[in-house]
């Protein structure tokens, strides 16, 4: 195979590993962030993930506009740190440093590859740790790229009071999730559209298939309703959805 440049959201890495994981039939397992998923990673969230460079890199651009000099820019679940890389691109107000954070060791080890192979210009720490052990202060931007729903339901709660306290006031918090639709036949309509756009995408029935029963446990997705009832409760005051497709979207969530 010829090493092709890849795309991390607009950010170009020297690998191009195709996500076959679940091209065979097999016991299907719970879905983990291992070893084998932070391989072909970059592959398999560009072509699961409708809009996801458009996504990443406008989160870089969000991440400039609020970002306060001398605070801290945290991107939670952060993967191979697209959006940290984004941010750090965009950013221009003095003094603030990025912390991109992730439980999976071999997601936090690659991705202190790829900051160290982009040399940023807003410092980038990577921490392998989870979300529930990182303390958020002086906080201008949260970002969440499709991590809440990894989360227990019943611990998203106490994350959304952290992430609040810990945001400066002004500050926001960017959160991408899959979403449901609260009616059964909306809901039907955006799971197709989204089955179609990975077949086009090269996906065969039994990749999508098996994919869906690895994930059944491990990512429950929540209603826009719900995610919003959570975000008022917690104290937000604004909620723009910026980005929709099928069942993904994308909020800047702004503490007045
Ligand atoms: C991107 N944001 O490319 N603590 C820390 N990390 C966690 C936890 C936890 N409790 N639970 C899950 N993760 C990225 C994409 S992927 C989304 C985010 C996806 C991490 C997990 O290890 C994984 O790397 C990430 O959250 C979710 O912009 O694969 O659909």
């Amino acid at each position: 195979r010829i090493t092709r440049y890849f795309y991390l959201g607009h950010h170009a890495i020297m690998q191009d590993v195709k996500d076959t994981i679940y091209s065979q039939p097999q016991q299907v397992s719970e879905f983990r962030f291992d070893q084998s998923v932070a391989e072909v990673f970059p592959d398999m969230i560009q072509r699961s993930v409708p809009g996801y460079s458009t996504i990443v890199d406008t989160i870089g651009q969000i991440c400039a506009r609020y970002a306060q000099p001398d605070s801290n820019i945290y991107d939670l679940g952060c993967s191979l740190g697209a959006a940290s890389l984004a941010a750090s691109k965009y950013i221009q107000s003095d003094n603030c440093q990025i912390l991109a954070i992730d439980n999976s060791p071999a997601m936090a080890q690659r991705c202190e590859l790829h900051v160290q192979a982009f040399k940023a210009a807003t410092p980038i720490s990577v921490i392998c740790d989870d979300i529930q052990n990182i303390d958020i202060k002086n906080a201008s931007c949260v970002v969440m790229n499709f991590t809440l729903q990894f989360i227990p339901p019943e611990q998203r709660i106490d994350i959304m009071h952290k992430i609040y306290a810990g945001l400066n006031p002004g500050g926001v918090l960017l959160l991408s999730e899959k979403i449901s639709h609260d009616t059964e036949q909306g809901n039907d309509l955006v799971i197709d559209l989204h089955h179609e756009f990975k077949r086009r995408n090269g996906y065969s029935e039994l990749e999508i298939s098996q994919k869906r029963t690895a994930l059944e446990d491990v990512m429950r997705t929540e209603t826009f309703e719900q995610h919003k009832d959570r975000l008022t409760l917690v104290g937000f005051t604004d909620i723009v959805r910026w980005f929709t497709c099928f069942n993904f979207a994308s909020m800047v969530v702004i503490k007045g």
